[in-house]
């Protein structure tokens, strides 16, 4: 079980002024924010953040989306990151997303829901190499 996770504050939820509410759930829920930054995706960095999708329709749709503006990338630390992460931002779908969950109160639709998480520890650690230097964090993890 790893300690942690990469989030998005993806660019919808970004534009409409979300961040904060979003990172106030983030650090009520226990989680520690390790490393931060607002960028803005290029299309290769998206198609490489989301190449396990590169075949599914939604993939072009997936990558304007997310480089349609400044997105929030955050590594995040806490016992059993991934799965409390996901616990709570809730399903992909907002729709099927628990009550009180970020997704069921910030998402739009099954496509602009407002936030990423890892799906699991391997993932954790490409995703957040992806969007932040050795210097930038990983020393700061505590193993
Ligand atoms: P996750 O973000 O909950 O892990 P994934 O299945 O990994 O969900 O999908 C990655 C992202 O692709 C989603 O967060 C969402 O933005 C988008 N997406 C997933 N499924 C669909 C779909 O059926 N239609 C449109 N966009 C989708
Ligand atoms: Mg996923």
């Amino acid at each position: 079980m790893g300690n942690k996770t990469l989030a998005i504050i993806k660019p919808d939820a970004v534009q409409k002024d979300y961040t904060g509410s979003i990172i106030s759930m983030i650090i009520k829920a226990g989680f520690k924010i390790k490393a931060m930054k607002m960028t803005q995706l290029t299309k290769s960095s998206a198609e490489g953040f989301y190449s396990v999708h590169k075949e599914r329709s939604f993939f072009k749709d997936l990558v304007a989306y997310m480089t349609s503006g400044p997105c929030i990338p955050m590594a995040l630390e806490r016992e059993n990151a991934v799965e409390e992460y996901r616990k709570l931002i809730g399903a992909t779908d907002p729709k099927k997303a628990a009550e009180g969950t970020v997704r069921k109160l910030f998402a739009v639709d099954i496509q602009l829901n407002a936030v990423h998480g890892s799906d699991s520890d391997e993932n954790a650690e490409k995703e957040i190499a992806h969007f932040f230097s050795k210097d930038e964090l990983l020393n700061n993890f505590t193993e």
